[in-house]
């Protein structure tokens, strides 16, 4: 966000740079506001801290986390088989409903969890994906296209949120690579710029959290994307994707923190240069372009040597992180730089 310079005693975690954004630019945003809102605003502002308030001016709230998969996502190719070849033995799936209703999705909300009470007003189908840039011909293709020219899989991956909690999560999806060599990219293209969908009238914390910088974007190198983990999931736990877990379609790369990974992604652009990303560019101290999870490479707040593992609906326990997540095998020889403590 370009007009916020944070202190830095300010910089944390997601959530702090939320709050400290949120406060500088408060008095800026109720300035913008109509003389007929300002009572409403001010209301639903200081309600933001209990979603359910916030959600009723998000239109009909959903009646739980898992009322969240839309009707018309396709069903084509669930469930999937699973991929056994990606599962992780030392700990349990963490549980579907915890899964999905601790969440982050800054387009709802950025300041709570429980972004699913937010969602009822997001309706991702009819949804298309838009392929630019440096390729031999743009192009779109949608969801159910996608899914029947590539097959779907299930893979248990790892999750590790800067915010130092993780989870095991089942992905359906396909490889990343599968839809990168689908694009026909010039050899050219250095690095692909991801985009997530940005409907202001369907997504709360758009209209509301002014100050970031709409859409949402990410990047990768060519070679990270094409890795054999980096996974687009339209699914998890045998169904599509809840709307707050990224319906209709996000990436899972699970040796890389949480946030490298967009929800909704609408589009897909080719370059041959390091894309910009979004939380780079609102705390570049905090959050790199590579992101790879790094115990011995503390967040400036925090240690991220160890993890709040969340198994269940407000159980947590305390694990200690793993380099590259416990994917050093399948990613280590891309990063000769990596820190190894
Ligand atoms: N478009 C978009 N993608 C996003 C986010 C977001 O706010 N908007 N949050 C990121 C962060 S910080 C994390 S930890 C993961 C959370 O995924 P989950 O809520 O499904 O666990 O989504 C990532 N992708
Ligand atoms: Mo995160």
């Amino acid at each position: 966000m370009p007009n916020i310079i944070l202190p830095p005693e300010w910089r944390g975690r997601e959530q702090d740079v939320t709050d400290m954004a949120f406060y500088l630019n408060r008095r800026a945003f109720l300035s913008k506001l109509g003389v007929g809102t300002i009572a409403l605003s001010s209301a639903s502002m200081l309600a933001c801290a209990d979603p359910r308030a916030a959600s009723v001016a998000a239109g009909p709230a959903p009646d739980g986390p898992l009322d969240t998969i839309p009707d018309n996502a396709p069903r084509v190719g669930f469930p999937a088989e699973r991929n056994m070849k990606y599962v992780v033995p030392e700990r349990p799936l963490t549980e579907r409903v915890a899964a999905s209703s601790y969440t982050n999705f800054y387009e709802f909300d950025g300041e709570s969890k429980k972004v699913w009470h937010l969602t009822g007003d997001y309706k991702p189908f009819p949804w298309t994906l838009q392929v630019a840039g440096l390729v031999e011909k743009e192009q779109t293709f949608d969801i159910e296209q996608l899914i029947r020219k590539f097959g779907l899989e299930e893979r248990i991956y790892r999750f590790r949120c800067v915010e130092a909690w993780s989870a095991t999560i089942p992905w359906t999806g396909f490889p990343l690579r599968k839809l990168i060599d689908a694009c026909n990219p010039l050899s050219s293209a250095t690095h692909v710029r991801f985009v997530s969908v940005n409907r202001k009238d369907e997504m709360p914390g758009i209209r509301r959290q002014t100050w970031y910088p709409w859409p949402y974007y990410e990047g990768l190198r060519m070679d990270e994307a094409r890795n054999e983990l980096a996974f687009v999931a339209v699914g998890m736990y045998g169904e599509p994707l809840p709307k707050q877990n990224g319906s209709p379609l996000r990436l899972a790369l699970p040796w890389k923190y949480g946030y490298k990974g967009p929800k909704a992604v609408v589009r897909i652009e080719f370059t041959n240069e390091e894309p910009k990303t979004f939380w780079n560019d609102l705390a570049p101290t905090e959050y790199s372009f590579l992101s790879n999870v790094n115990p011995t490479v503390p967040h400036p707040r925090w240690s991220q040597a160890s993890e709040r593992f969340m198994s269940a609906e407000g159980r947590f326990r305390q694990m200690p992180t793993q380099m590259f997540n416990g994917y050093a095998e399948f990613v280590a020889d891309m990063y000769p730089g990596e820190p190894r403590g």
